[in-house]
């Protein structure tokens, strides 16, 4: 089975309740990017790929349609086998592992659907039919932070994410306590995350400051170098979620002990297959680690719910869908959703998740037999 056809789609999703705010931006709408990869069997799989805007990581849409374009015609005849396509693509384009991604998730769904089998068996196979996911609480006054924790708790979730940084790193303290009032007789997991906006000397007074709140610190500071300076120093946990830009930087922040865990984006990493291989190394090194992208519809939910899927359940930190802040589905019938928290597997071969017909208009661009 190989590719005769590659169809490259845009999309926009507003922010339901915009913004979103993060310590480097705030987002009202985001465009997301879907291939369609039609094989010469005549089946189609889906990818997608969609940054959270141009300044959250070294990622914009216009970089991932730009780099899909690269690689397209050269990706025609290609096998829909993901050593041989990774291969391919590495001969195609350095890095730009967000938009290698959308390849490589349709080509999973493409896969399974000619195999008959789901996208959690082709990564080796599923350990829960219900994943866990975690609410991220957006940058807002620490009162609203804990009202919004509250709900969310009782709502079912069993871990929550706290946006900080980017203002007074008081405020962030109050939040964090205000929250952990509301919260934290509950047993729910908590992730202090700074997205990068923190000095180094902000983050340590942040851990010191806080010593009885059981937060992880998620990618607090800038660089990995900034986490290697405060590593010794925090009393809390550091994960690593912006700075693991691949397979290889993940690799070695796990074998060298600079963290303790992950967010793990599945198109920071290049889909779904380094997310394998990331996912079998944080098992070896006992490290726990979330299943997230960046933004996104269905398509991006279904491939974190499937490789979140077969995640030791005690390594799994939860899977994160923008389903909560965005409006509709794709697939009108199979359509991911979080329900008290958690994320039902999809059923049905690849992915689980078809887009009805027409929903993404004319295609943006076409490479293969139809264009
Ligand atoms: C909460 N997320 C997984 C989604 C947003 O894009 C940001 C991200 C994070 O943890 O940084
Ligand atoms: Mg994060």
């Amino acid at each position: 089975m190989n590719i005769a056809e590659i169809r490259i789609y845009s999309h926009e999703l507003p922010v339901r309740n915009g913004p979103y705010r993060m310590a480097s931006s705030q987002v009202w709408s985001l465009t997301t990017t879907l291939v369609e990869l039609v094989a010469d069997n005549g089946l189609s799989g889906w990818g997608e790929t969609c940054p959270v805007g141009p300044t959250y990581a070294e990622a914009h849409t216009g970089g991932a349609l730009a780099a899909l374009i690269q690689m397209a015609p050269g990706l025609i005849g290609a096998a829909l086998l993901p050593v041989p396509l990774h291969r391919r693509m590495d001969e195609l384009l350095c890095g730009h592992n967000y938009a290698r991604a959308a390849i490589d998730i349709a080509a999973h769904d493409l896969l399974g659907k000619h195999l008959g089998v789901s996208v959690s068996d082709l990564l080796g196979g599923a350990l829960t039919d219900r994943v866990p996911s975690y609410y991220s609480i957006g940058i807002c006054p620490p009162d609203e932070a804990a009202r919004i924790a509250a709900e969310k708790q009782r709502e079912g979730y069993p871990r929550l994410q706290l946006k900080l940084a980017g203002r007074p790193v008081d405020q962030d303290i109050e939040a964090l306590r205000k929250v952990w009032q509301a919260v934290g007789s509950t047993g729910i997991g908590l992730a202090a995350d700074g997205n990068r906006g923190w000095t180094t000397r902000d983050a340590l007074r942040i851990s010191r400051e806080c010593p009885d709140i059981p937060f992880i610190l998620e990618q607090p500071c800038d660089s990995i170098d900034d986490l290697r300076t405060i590593r010794s120093l925090c009393h809390h946990g550091i994960y690593m979620d912006e700075n693991g830009t691949s397979l290889a930087s993940a690799v070695i922040a796990a074998g060298s002990g600079l963290v303790d865990g992950f967010g793990m984006k599945v198109t920071r990493i290049g889909g779904l297959h380094p997310m394998r291989a990331f996912r079998d190394i944080c098992a070896a090194r006992n490290l726990p680690h979330t299943c997230d992208d960046a933004w996104g519809g269905d398509i991006i939910a279904a491939a974190c719910t499937h490789v979140a899927a077969t995640v030791p359940p005690r390594l799994l930190e939860g899977a994160w869908l923008a389903a909560s802040y965005i409006d509709g589905n794709y697939d009108p019938v199979n359509g991911i959703s979080i329900e008290g928290g958690h994320i039902a597997r999809p059923r049905g071969p690849g992915l689980g998740v078809v887009p009805e017909p027409g929903i993404f208009g004319d295609p943006v661009a076409v490479f293969g037999k139809g264009a």
